[in-house]
């Protein structure tokens, strides 16, 4: 751990790449655990364009509980460490891969949401983009002033990102000297590409998961762990 703990004072550019697993302790639920299910339903059942065609009401009631969740919790301390090495690094860039706005209310600064933000909607009708805080809406699915059915504002499967956050969060990556990677399983691509794509830059690597993934054994550190303890151990105060 001391030696993580030198390369990340010693770095003056450092991208950040987190999974549902840090918000775990905030008690979101993860995607492939145990409690990934809902209904008896996963979510690559239900992320997808094609579930929300078939079923929006489904879907959305899906989110709607996800976002009641997401709404009674609040950051935890891997959050927040993530936040305080933002506050001492020269080039910092979050790339989260996680829908639920902890890392905003953390106080991260630079955050790359891949995947979208849950608590933002677009109109299938008009296209126009906007936050939408509310927990309890007058129907399911919810509808745009103009008439128009609204989707959550995050990235399905089978569905592209925006180019201007993944472009940035490919240079953050390149350009960085050292890489965390936190609370992925690592499986969902292409977010999980930035992983080799920093070893390949040359950037340390230094992972904090529960369990083993893919890119374990190819790291240069990969702890077993609990983000909410093991990243204020390697972050400090
Ligand atoms: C794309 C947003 C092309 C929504 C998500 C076949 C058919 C169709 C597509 C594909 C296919 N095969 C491959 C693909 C590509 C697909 C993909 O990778 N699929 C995987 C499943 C094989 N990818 C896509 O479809 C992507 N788009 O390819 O488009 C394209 C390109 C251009 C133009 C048009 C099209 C889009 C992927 C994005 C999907 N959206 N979420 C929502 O959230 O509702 S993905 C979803 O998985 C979440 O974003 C999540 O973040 C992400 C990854 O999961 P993790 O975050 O890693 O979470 P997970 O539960 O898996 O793991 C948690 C880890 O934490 C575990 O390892 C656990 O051990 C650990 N942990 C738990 N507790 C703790 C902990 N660690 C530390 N501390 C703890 N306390
Ligand atoms: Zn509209």
């Amino acid at each position: 751990m001391e030696q993580a703990r030198q390369w990340l004072k010693k770095a003056s550019k450092i991208a950040v790449l987190t999974g549902a697993g840090i918000s775990a302790e905030s008690r979101v639920p993860t995607f492939r655990g145990p409690r990934g299910m809902w209904r008896r339903l996963r979510p690559e059942d239900l992320a997808t364009p094609g579930a929300f065609a078939r079923d929006p009401k489904l879907v959305w009631e899906w989110y709607a509980w996800r976002r009641g969740l997401i709404a009674e919790t609040k950051p935890n301390a891997g959050h927040r460490a993530l936040a305080r090495l933002e506050e001492r690094t020269g080039e910092f860039a979050l790339v989260t891969q996680n829908v639920d706005g902890l890392h905003d209310r953390a106080g991260s600064r630079n955050i790359l949401k891949v995947h979208g933000d849950i608590w933002d909607v677009r109109c299938l009708e008009c296209g126009n983009e906007s936050r939408e805080e509310r927990l309890k809406f007058p129907e399911l699915p919810p509808r745009c002033a103009c008439g128009g059915m609204l989707r959550p504002g995050v990235v399905w499967f089978g569905e592209g990102m925006h180019a201007g956050v993944w472009d940035a969060a490919e240079r953050a990556v390149e350009a960085c000297d050292v890489m965390l990677v936190v609370g992925t399983s690592a499986v969902v691509y292409p977010a999980a590409g930035l992983v080799p794509l920093a070893k390949v830059a040359g950037a340390k690597v230094i992972e904090i998961n529960l369990e083993e993934t893919p890119f374990s054994a190819s790291l240069d550190k990969s702890f077993r762990g609990k983000a909410g303890e093991l990243l204020p151990e390697l972050i400090g105060g």
